[in-house]
């Protein structure tokens, strides 16, 4: 396969409602779409990078150069196979959201040309995936019962919840007594400190199925130390950009749970490699939500579908982010709370040109 074309477009979607984490609010997004021209064969994929450096160093921005001056230049008219490109993009340290664009938007590519679902080329198995809902800080407890009940209504099979300092051990546990047998998380975003162990550890009393990342986005070790003196497994989000930083946590007892984010590891190739060691070593994951549009939602629907993505991920329904996305049809989830993980080949929804062409604010195209 030759790449001839790489076009690259930010476009905005405003959410239907802001979303609040620790790290700050997230209201209009500015979405980095990559579409690849594999000799007339279209590729797409999204880059996950936040409008702010937050949850992780890269941007909206620092995608888009690195995209256009390092990593394109790297692919551009090669012979090569999807399985390639995450070994010659190498060279460039980090910036794994940029990476992941245009390593899923070739292997979109590669799949629509095999004529095969990219599920299947990824050699998933799965012909639906369970699906939960990240649920942003509220103002109030009872806002956050009524978006508990809105996505219980919604068939979700486990609801994770944002939490940092002052707003954790209560509202939690007036969510633990209204739903007593609720599959319930919390996600910290990095929030919280060892010193404050004490506190985290009143969380052991709600059984929550685990602790999303509460200690700092790249500190492994004191994760290790914290999980130690925790009743409810880590799952480590933030901290996990590689393999080895997979095996590392692993080892050392970081956490029990890993979220794989295809954005933060760099494309399906590396996501493909974290989950074999997961797999290998009995630790479950689960796909990690970026706020995507369609597209990206696509990439995590095919990735869920291997084997290993054993715990509801964070990848839910089009309608609960936008009032319309950019593919054809829209990601739906059933009243058992599944995703039908697509057979049309490629990711399995068709970009509606139309629509993202009227969201465009910037284009560039790459020769
Ligand atoms: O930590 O998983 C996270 C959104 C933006 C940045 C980080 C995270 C999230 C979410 C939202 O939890 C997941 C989603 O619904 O897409
Ligand atoms: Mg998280």
């Amino acid at each position: 396969m030759k790449l001839r074309r790489l076009t690259l477009r930010e476009i905005h979607l405003s959410l239907l409602s802001p979303f609040e984490t620790s790290f700050g609010i997230s209201d209009l997004r500015r979405i980095l779409l990559v579409e690849v021209d594999a000799q007339g064969v279209p590729g797409w994929g999204e880059s996950t990078a936040g409008e702010n450096p937050f949850y992780s160093y890269e941007t909206v921005e620092t995608a888009w150069l690195i995209l256009r001056d390092y990593l394109w230049p790297m692919v551009r008219g090669k012979e090569l196979e999807a399985t390639d490109v995450w070994d010659l993009l190498a060279p460039v340290r980090g910036h794994n959201m940029a990476k992941a664009a245009l390593e899923t938007a070739i292997w979109d590519a590669k799949a629509k040309q095999k004529g095969a679902a990219l599920a299947e080329l990824l050699g998933g198995t799965r012909e639906e995936i369970p699906c939960g809902v990240s649920i942003g800080i509220q103002p109030t407890t009872t806002a956050l019962i009524a978006k508990v009940e809105q996505a219980l209504a919604g068939g979700y099979q486990r609801i994770k919840v944002k939490i940092k300092p002052g707003l954790d051990i209560q509202p939690i546990g007036a969510l633990r007594e209204r739903f007593p047998r609720l599959c319930l998380m919390v996600d910290a975003n990095s929030a919280y400190r060892l010193e404050e162990a004490t506190l985290l550890k009143q969380l052991d009393q709600f059984h929550l199925m685990m602790i999303e990342q509460p200690l700092g986005w790249d500190d492994i070790y004191s994760h290790a130390q914290l999980q130690r003196r925790l009743e409810t497994p880590i799952c480590l989000d933030e901290c996990i950009h590689d393999l080895e930083q997979a095996r590392a946590a692993i080892e050392i007892g970081a956490c029990r749970i890993i979220n794989i984010k295809l954005g933060r590891v760099g494309g399906h190739t590396p996501a493909r490699r974290m989950h074999d060691l997961c797999q290998a070593k009995s630790i479950p994951v689960w796909c990690g939500g970026m706020l995507e549009s369609g597209i990206g939602r696509a990439h995590n629907i095919a990735m869920s579908s291997l084997a290993n993505f054993s715990l509801p991920g964070d990848v839910s329904a089009s309608r609960r982010y936008w009032a319309e996305d950019i593919i054809e049809p829209e990601v739906e989830v059933s009243s058992q709370g599944t995703i039908c993980v697509p057979s049309a080949p490629g990711i399995g929804y068709t970009p509606r040109l139309d629509r993202i062409e009227s969201l465009t604010k910037r284009r560039e195209v790459l020769e």
